[in-house]
């Protein structure tokens, strides 16, 4: 007797996968968009159906970082996507770094998180607040991907409230002395650099750039993710770390420096998490046609109906809203808060469109043969880090009524 792993759900499940994407844009926002636009947002859709789609769930059941594609995510562009090009990055606007966002979370949220991290956490840092020495140092080397970065800011204790913070250093001659730790730290084990978020002597934040093999500096990884497990994730512990003082970004000292950066990549959430919710919602279109019961597609009960019409009008409304962050971004009049609300909206977005998805899946939407899964477990990171769901719930809260219920 043949058992059912060998006959049944193994055969089902495809484990090279062909991406039958195809674009959905119910309201015509594309004509927003520039030639430019489209260009980059294609280059990326070619680029992740031939390098990534073929074998993103593989890594991710296995829980392992591509760190192949790191050098490939450089050569497409995703690295710093709106930095300037005189230090090796792309020139582009903000909304060709949303829309390269979007095709990469379109794949995978990790795979976005390697290219935010990278971008907005690390390069936009040493870019806005580093020494000109810093910037050539760094930055083109990251925009090709041969150095790969990491961002410290979360600890074991302080996550929500970062400004609570007890990583800190003293001041030792033209040196520092760095004590602490980072937790849930986005490539840490892999990275090369580090921009580190901690205490000077006078308790103020500052950044301070940590290079791997610098003494008493380890990165140990954290394993039993069942969320974003293509990205890998670790910490950063300092024991008695002897840095340069030309390590120290000059241009920021408190809080504001890294909030502002959670600015950039939170703004690349928002638009990126549209595309998690668009390949649930093309999956589950494709499947609702294909899949019959009682003698007629899916498609054609009501209940499916009602489910896939919601969907695309919620891809609609955050495509307007990603959109018009954009437009405000490129004149840089967009606000932190409307940041804010961008990334709270999409994000819950995306992870309702996966729920309905996986229904429209029946049992097959809780097996690897499909997305649905993957999208919705890395969604659950997605709606935590870069400031949780509550967080910028208190974040729009306190924008409209003036008063702050942080403090
Ligand atoms: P608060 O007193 O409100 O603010 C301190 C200073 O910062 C300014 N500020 C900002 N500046 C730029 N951008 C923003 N988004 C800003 N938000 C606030 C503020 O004006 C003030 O400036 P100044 O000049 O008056 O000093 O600070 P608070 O301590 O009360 O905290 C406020 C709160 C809770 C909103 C903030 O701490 C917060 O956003 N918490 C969430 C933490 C968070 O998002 N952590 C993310 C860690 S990194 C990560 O998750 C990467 S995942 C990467 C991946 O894999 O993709
Ligand atoms: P907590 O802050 O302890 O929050 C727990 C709960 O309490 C949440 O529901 C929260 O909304 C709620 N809460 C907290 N304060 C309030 C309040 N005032 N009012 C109401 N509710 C509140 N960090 C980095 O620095 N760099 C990275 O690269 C990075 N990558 C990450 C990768 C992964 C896979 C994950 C899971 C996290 C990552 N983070 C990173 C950390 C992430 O930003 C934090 O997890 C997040 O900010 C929340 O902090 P916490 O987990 O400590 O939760």
């Amino acid at each position: 007797m043949e058992t059912t792993t060998q006959t049944g759900l193994e055969n089902m499940i495809n484990k090279s996968k062909t991406d039958k994407y195809e674009h959905h844009d119910y309201y015509g926002v594309d004509a927003l968009l520039s030639e430019d636009h489209l260009l980059a947002r294609e280059a990326v859709r070619e680029w992740v159906k031939r390098e990534v789609s073929p074998i993103i769930e593989q890594y991710s059941e296995k829980a392992e970082c591509p760190v192949h594609l790191f050098k490939q995510l450089g050569e497409i562009g995703a690295f710093g996507p709106s930095l300037p090009e005189e230090y090796g990055c792309g020139g582009m606007d903000e909304i060709a770094y949303g829309v390269i966002m979007q095709e990469l979370e379109r794949c995978d949220s990790g795979l976005r998180s390697m290219a935010s991290v990278q971008g907005s956490l690390v390069m936009y840092p040493i870019y806005r607040f580093g020494s000109e020495e810093q910037k050539r140092k760094y930055l083109p080397k990251m925009a090709t991907g041969d150095i790969i970065g990491c961002f410290g800011l979360t600890e074991p204790d302080h996550g929500s409230d970062p400004g609570g913070m007890t990583t800190s250093f003293t001041e030792d001659g033209d040196d520092i002395i760095l004590n602490g730790a980072k937790m849930w730290i986005t490539n840490s084990p892999v990275a090369d650099v580090a921009v580190v978020w901690a205490k000077n002597p006078e308790g103020k934040i500052q950044g301070v750039i940590v290079e791997r093999g610098m003494e008493g500096f380890t990165t140990p990884e954290i394993h039993g993710k069942l969320s974003l497990r293509a990205s890998i994730t670790g910490e950063l512990v300092f024991e008695d770390v002897r840095i340069p003082k030309e390590n120290i970004l000059p241009g920021v000292v408190g809080l504001n420096g890294p909030l502002s950066c959670l600015s950039k990549a939170r703004y690349g959430i928002a638009w990126g998490a549209i595309g998690a919710a668009l390949d649930c919602y093309d999956s589950a279109l494709r499947y609702a046609k294909e899949r019959e019961q009682f003698g007629k597609p899916i498609a054609q009960f009501q209940l499916t109906q009602k489910k896939l019409a919601e969907m695309i009008t919620e891809i609609t409304k955050a495509q307007l809203l990603a959109w018009r962050l954009g437009t405000l971004a490129n004149e840089g009049k967009a606000s932190p808060a409307q940041i804010s609300m961008a990334k709270r909206n999409n994000v819950h977005m995306a992870l309702e469109i996966a729920r309905e998805a996986r229904q429209i899946h029946g049992g097959m939407g809780i097996t690897s043969e499909y997305p649905i899964m993957r999208h919705m477990t890395n969604l659950e990171t997605v709606l935590t880090y870069e400031g949780t769901h509550d967080i910028h719930l208190l974040i729009t809260g306190m924008d409209v009524t003036g008063l702050n219920a942080f403090k």
